[in-house]
């Protein structure tokens, strides 16, 4: 049998914020296929277990050695022989081999790098692209891009408070044509940005990182850099932020942000976001409450989800159980779509059909530690995402995931 797995092997590797994480590579006789695990900064509570070696002598602790001795010690020894095209047996497997909830034993990067691996090896082993082989002839729509071209909050040092602020071609008529306005606009705001001595130093993904007087500043800048490049706000170009709450989210129910230093009640924030959207061209917003405030996104949700989209991040995790909560308690209309928080690829196409199946939007998303793999590209073709966010078009561990958007649009028509 030629899917048969004969070899898994893994090695530890730099992400693109300087810290380790790993890849693994399955073999299927001379055929093989590899998938690198990225690294979150604003991680979710209640995201499966990134495996560190907590050894302070070596990468502040942060090294994956420990991850990669489970792989080729504990995983490549249970997987041997399986069929490479059974992902669903083999993600089942590592689970029953891990035996806690959250992959605490193996480690959730340790299982997510074989998941992965495995189903590009399939690919290979099939003479598939990994989107073809992924979706099947069911599969093939191309997602618009959610591009954070602003960074604040956990990935800048600037003093916004609000983690992404990102730009959607909605009106684009395709991936290429959406891809120019982005990059058109991102140009731009460089420009202006220069022209008003504010920095265009960047964030972990890419986009700008200035100091602005307050976080509604910087969404007076993107709509200026729509405007310069050519595009109407809201029409052709929309904004989506992620805010990140969770980072904001108090013991006592209430919303601090660190960088303003504003205190926030529950009410306020809705207030807040209430008031951006009325007067901002903004079509969806990540995280606008804390992980456990089920409360705010339910009235969140009721008040503002006819209009535009509320997307659980940390909320979600990825989780099966926890979006069938959403689902039901009407919080939220739209997930975040992250590997690594869940940890296995059947786990994530579960929670990307099960959010279809309830009319939720789908986003897949990187990290904002990443590597330059670009699973997530063919993954939002496979399963016709709406959006993919995958940073600013800047770095070249963000620009490899749209550059293979590119190549496989080309390979589609
Ligand atoms: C997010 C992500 C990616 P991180 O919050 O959506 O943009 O950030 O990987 O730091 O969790
Ligand atoms: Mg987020």
């Amino acid at each position: 049998m030629k899917t048969a797995i004969t070899a898994i092997t893994a090695q530890e590797i730099l992400d693109s914020r300087g810290n380790p994480t790993l890849t693994a590579t399955v073999w299927c006789g001379n055929v093989s296929g590899s998938a690198a695990v990225p690294s979150g900064a604003s991680t979710g509570r209640y995201e499966a277990h990134e495996l560190r070696d907590n050894d302070p002598k070596r990468y502040n602790g942060k090294g994956c050695l420990t991850a990669v001795a489970n792989v080729e010690e504990k995983i490549a020894p249970a997987l041997l022989g399986e069929d490479v095209t059974n992902q669903a047996r083999l993600d089942r497997l590592m689970c029953e081999l891990d035996g806690t909830e959250n992959k605490t034993n193996l480690g959730a990067n340790a299982i997510l790098a074989v998941s992965l691996a495995a189903a590009r090896a399939a690919a290979n082993v099939t003479g598939l692209s990994l989107a073809r082989y992924l979706g099947g002839v069911a599969g093939g729509r191309f997602p618009v891009p959610m591009m954070n071209i602003l960074n604040g909050g956990a990935h800048a040092d600037n003093n916004l408070d609000i983690q992404e602020f990102m730009i959607a071609p909605v009106g684009a008529s395709s991936y290429e044509e959406g891809l120019v306005w982005c990059v058109e606009i991102y140009h731009k705001l460089k420009s202006i940005l220069k022209s008003r001595g504010l920095s265009t130093a960047i964030g972990d993904e890419g986009g700008f990182a200035p100091n602005l007087r307050k976080d509604e500043d910087g969404l007076k800048l993107l709509v200026e850099a729509i405007t310069a490049a050519g595009r109407e706000p809201g029409k052709e170009v929309a904004i989506t932020l992620d805010a990140a709450a969770s980072e904001w989210a108090q013991e006592d129910g209430t919303y601090f942000l660190p960088k303003s230093k504003k205190q926030l009640s529950p009410a306020q924030l809705l207030r807040y976001w209430r008031f951006l959207t009325t007067h901002y061209p903004i079509v969806s917003i990540e995280d606008a409450a804390g992980e456990d405030d089920w409360e705010t996104w339910q009235k969140l949700t009721e008040r503002l989800g006819g209009e535009i989209m509320l997307v659980g991040d940390d909320l979600f995790v990825t989780n099966p159980d926890r979006l069938t909560r959403g689902i039901e308690q009407k919080a939220a209309n739209a997930v975040l779509i992250k590997v690594n928080q869940i940890g296995t690829l059947s786990e994530t196409l579960e929670v990307i059909y099960r959010a279809k199946e309830a009319g939720f939007d789908v986003i897949i998303s990187h990290r904002s530690g990443e590597t330059e793999d670009t699973f997530i590209s063919d993954l939002a073709v496979a399963v016709n995402a709406g959006f993919i966010k995958t940073g600013a078009p800047c770095r070249a561990e963000r620009t490899a995931k749209y550059n293979r958007l590119l190549e496989l649009s080309k390979a589609a028509k």
